[in-house]
């Protein structure tokens, strides 16, 4: 079949909207209708060329949500018709990662999902005969994208798909790291580093986890209104001061905070953000995605003094069997969702969308099909 997709055809350039072929679902795998993707950073940043597994031509977009159109053999746990979000982060619940308790990062199609492809090694897309990429293994800038099975979560149907998208990623990573990562404790000081919608949520995962002080840093002081409706208790920017910014956290909070979060994929921010945490108990989370080759550092001594560095993929969510919970939670009103969608328009203008977070004006732009 036919299906209306934005292509990447290499790093740098614009998206060119294509009627591309789109093979049936094989065994193991769903076709999904979308309503709606979100347009992350990481899009930006794989674009960019920057991602050292972005491959082209490939369809990008990991951020979407839709309704099952097609089933292939052997599928059993969704139908035709279920509501589902798509997950770069799958979950098997066989292999052992899944099974370890320890995390989200289920393995079961990691080596070709990292390629650009199907479980089997082949594309659904094509052009002309040409395969084009799938990306993170979602491709949801396309109006219908086939995943795996263990790649979707079903969700409650009474969900706007138009929103419960940015649970694709954004939203779901802020909180759960916050949550599943930090497991921050009531009464805790957090610093959040850059407030797009990954940072923001970072403040709804403070707010959630009853944080008593929750610091925002952004270099963009447009940012800081969004971030102190959602609970920020104190917004920097670090253009204002002279010092470093991590010794004007130290300085505000009687020797640094409990939790730091970087989201920004800035290697010297994620420097700052383990160095504004308290000596002898402090831990930074890194969210942020930095560019190809690049490494962090710090003076060991930090860490020897008690400071701890993690990472975070994905909030360390297990998608198929946590995510519906958080969707259940916007629907009940305990996630923010609403408010992150600050522009919407159609895939023939979302160019725009990514204009728009370079020049810093949206939190979300998300694409309606
Ligand atoms: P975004 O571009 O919307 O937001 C980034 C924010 O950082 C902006 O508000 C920007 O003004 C601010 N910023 C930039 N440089 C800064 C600096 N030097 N100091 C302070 N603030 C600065 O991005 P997003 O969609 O919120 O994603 C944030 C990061 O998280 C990206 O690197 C993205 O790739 C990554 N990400 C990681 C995961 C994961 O699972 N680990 C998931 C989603 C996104
Ligand atoms: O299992 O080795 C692995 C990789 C899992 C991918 C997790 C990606 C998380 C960060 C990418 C940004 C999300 C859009
Ligand atoms: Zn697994
Ligand atoms: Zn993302």
């Amino acid at each position: 079949m036919k299906t209306r997709a934005a292509i990447a055809w290499q790093a740098g350039q614009p998206l060119t909207i294509e009627e591309v072929d789109l093979e049936g679902p094989k065994a193991g795998e769903v076709m999904v209708k979308l309503s709606a993707t979100g347009v992350c950073h990481t899009d930006t940043f794989t674009l960019s060329g920057e991602d050292p597994e972005g491959v082209f031509p490939a369809i990008l977009g990991h951020e979407g949500a839709g309704i099952v159109v097609e089933v292939g053999e052997g599928v059993t746990s969704v139908s035709v018709g279920d509501h589902v979000i798509p997950l770069y982060t799958p979950e098997c619940g066989t292999c052992k990662f899944c099974l370890s308790g320890k995390t989200n990062l289920c393995q079961a199609i990691r080596a070709t999902q990292g390629q650009g492809l199907m479980p089997d090694g082949t594309s659904r897309f094509s052009l002309n005969g040409k395969p084009i990429f799938h990306f993170m293994g979602t491709s949801t800038f396309s109006e219908y994208t086939v995943l795996p099975e263990i790649a979707v979560a079903k969700i409650n149907k009474a969900a706007p798909l138009d929103k419960v998208c940015l649970l694709g990623c954004g939203i779901t990573t802020g909180i759960g790291a916050v949550l599943n990562t930090a497991k921050v404790e009531p009464g805790s000081t957090v610093a959040v580093f850059g407030l797009g919608g990954v940072g923001l949520s970072v403040i709804q995962g403070a707010v959630l986890a009853k944080a008593g002080r929750i610091i925002a840093i952004d270099i963009n002081d447009d940012k800081f209104e969004m971030a102190k409706l959602l609970g920020a208790t104190d917004c920097i920017n670090p253009k204002e001061y002279d010092a470093p910014i991590q010794d004007v956290i130290i300085d505000l909070t009687d020797g640094g905070v409990d939790y730091s979060f970087e989201a920004i994929g800035n290697t010297q921010t994620m420097r700052a953000a383990l160095e504004c945490c308290h000596k002898g108990w402090g831990e930074s989370t890194i969210i942020g995605v930095a560019g190809a080759g690049q490494e962090i550092s710090t003076r060991p001594f930090q860490l020897v003094t008690g400071r701890v560095w993690r990472g975070s993929a994905f909030g360390g969510v297990k998608g198929r069997t946590q995510l519906p919970d958080y969707v259940d939670q916007y629907l009940q009103g305990e996630i923010k969702i609403d408010e992150f969608v600050t522009h919407t328009m159609p895939l023939e203008d979302i160019n725009r969308a990514f204009d728009l977070m370079h020049e810093g004006e949206s939190i979300r732009s998300v694409i309606l099909f």
